[in-house]
């Protein structure tokens, strides 16, 4: 089962050991021209939002208190048309960081004065099936519900955000989501050995591609590929910038981005790539830290990374960026019926009408995926000195253990206009994945070549990633071990991004605590292509 071919293992010790990428030369343009650039994903603009106390993603830590998530339409000059606001202890929040104790319990009322339906999912949080927000259950307009669990989680960064089938795509994009800070004993002895404060040096940050505008109005080409924006934001600015000193940085990122797919990593103002040490993944920190210089990271996927800027000097410029990369999108047929395309991979999908609009209407040239832009710029502003260290050994995540599994395999791939699971579209009565209780499986996730990658999110269970087959040799310097895995697949994990023509085994291990079965759904977390019906409903006895 695991790749064992000596040219893999010959290119494994020439790449050396812990090293996640090689330095790969960058590609140093779009295309676009460098004002455009500046201003949809630029080194000019404003300051990075950095969530404080209140406001905007501000932590909001319940402390056994029963807490309201207002969803809410916002009159404001904010990147988004709709958020949860909160209340708490006097200060006032919208889509407020909720810190949670690993195990304690989370008492939520979410209140819907939106004029559609909603329902909130806690993203990578083991809760049941009444608590999953997976869409079984809707919250109508004027309607509140009720979530009443345990933070069943490792220490790490989670989030939430709506889930109500169809309509999940554009209530994230209009802004209805939060992150989820869960903290533990082995998190606190880490941020105390790097010497970093949430807030100040330990900052999240939030990726999100957008279009002009609060409004979300995909076109055929969007509902295919995924809904791709022309402007890079990250905490809901663009441009954005950050005065820093000279120490080092710890960033969480999230990608809240509705499709795209970012190959991060960060860059002085040479173009040479800083390498920053990845410290954890979904589910949590990993057992140990590595040095990486690059990271894919695809829908919903988070990482934890320390940037060292120890060796910078006072002026420097570092941005954090996404690299060129081929996204692999299969050109569907426009037309019901027609035959596939030849060219079954375009380099990057022609831009949309709405994207063409963009370039004219706002000044963003379209953003096809895999294509580079500036994210952030870390402004060095003064020296800093750093007491921290990083330690060898992060947390007792022990090695991804598959005895006594059976295999269950899936195919991903796109038919009939659908993108599909096992040939499958989602029906919310039917229930096609039965697993018995307590089960230990591993399950074999193959997209086809002609398909796209798809970001696989698994709701109730993080999971580890066993090993990667067959993948694009763009993967190739990213490879860490003899099975084929990236630096990210290391730790626990809720969504993992398969590409056109790779196979992925991971192992689940589906112990649960609540009584009886349990329902909860796997799909595809580019959003499109989750309202479109790539999502299978699983029942665990
Ligand atoms: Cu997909």
């Amino acid at each position: 089962m695991q790749i064992r071919s000596f040219a893999r293992r010959r290119a494994l010790t020439q790449l050396g050991a812990l090293a996640c990428a090689l330095a790969a030369p960058r590609a140093s343009s779009d295309g676009a021209p460098a004002d455009a650039q500046d201003r949809c994903g630029g080194a000019t603009g404003e300051r990075l939002l950095i969530p404080g106390e209140d406001g905007w993603f501000g932590r909001l830590a319940p402390r056994g208190s029963p807490i309201t998530l207002a969803a809410s339409s916002i009159n404001t000059e904010a990147t988004w048309a709709t958020a949860f606001a909160a209340q708490h202890r006097g200060r006032r929040y919208r889509n407020p960081a909720l810190a949670f104790e690993s195990g304690e319990r989370a008492r939520i009322m979410v209140t819907n004065a939106l004029n559609e339906p909603t329902i909130v999912h806690w993203h990578g949080v083991q809760v049941d099936t009444a608590n999953d927000g997976a869409g079984m259950d809707l919250i109508a307009p004027s309607g509140r519900f009720a979530y009443d669990f345990a933070v069943r989680a490792r220490a790490g960064l989670y989030w939430y955000h709506p889930h109500p089938h169809g309509l999940t795509a554009g209530q994230t994009y209009r802004g209805l989501f939060g992150l989820i800070a869960v903290d533990d004993a082995e998190e606190r002895a880490v941020r105390a050995a790097l010497d970093v404060t949430w807030g100040r040096t330990d900052i999240p940050l939030i990726l999100q591609d957008r279009r002009p505008g609060p409004a979300y109005a995909p076109d055929a080409g969007d509902l295919h590929h995924g809904f791709l924006g022309s402007i890079a934001t990250v905490n809901g600015g663009r441009d954005v910038r950050l005065e820093v000193g000279s120490r080092a940085h710890r960033f969480r990122i999230l990608n809240a981005s509705n499709a795209r797919t970012y190959l991060l990593g960060f860059a002085d103002a040479t173009g040479r790539a800083i390498p920053f040490t990845l410290l954890g993944v979904d589910g949590g920190l990993l057992a140990a830290p590595i040095r990486c210089e690059e990271c894919f990271l695809s829908s919903a996927e988070r990482i934890d990374v320390l940037l060292d800027l120890s060796r910078a000097a006072v002026g420097d410029a570092i941005v954090l960026e996404t690299r060129a990369f081929d996204p692999m999108h299969f050109d569907a047929p426009q037309t019901p019926g027609a035959a596939p395309s030849e060219h079954l991979h375009s380099h990057a999908h022609a831009p949309t009408e709405t994207e063409t609009k963009d370039a004219t209407g706002d000044g963003c040239a379209p953003w096809p995926e895999g294509t580079p832009r500036r994210l952030l710029t870390l402004e060095v502003r003064e020296r800093t000195a750093w007491r921290g260290r990083v330690p060898d050994r992060l947390s007792s995540l022990p090695a991804p253990d598959a005895t006594g599994s059976s295999e269950r395999a899936f195919r991903l791939g796109f038919a009939k206009g659908s993108w599909r699971i096992n040939d499958r579209v989602f029906a919310m009565n039917e229930t096609p994945i039965e697993v018995a209780r307590d089960a230990k499986e591993i399950w074999l996730l193959r997209n086809y070549h002609t398909s796209m990658p798809h970001a696989m999110h698994l709701h109730g269970f993080q999971f580890r990633v066993l090993e990667r087959e067959t993948s694009p040799d763009a993967l190739a310097r990213l490879v860490v071990d003899d099975r084929g895995r990236l630096a990210t697949d290391l730790g626990m994990k809720d969504t993992v991004l398969v590409w056109p023509g790779e196979s992925v085994r991971i192992v689940v291990d589906f112990r649960h605590p609540f009584p009886g079965s349990q329902t909860w759904m796997f799909h595809c977390h580019n959003l499109e292509h989750e309202d479109g019906g790539m999502m299978l409903r699983m029942k665990v006895g």
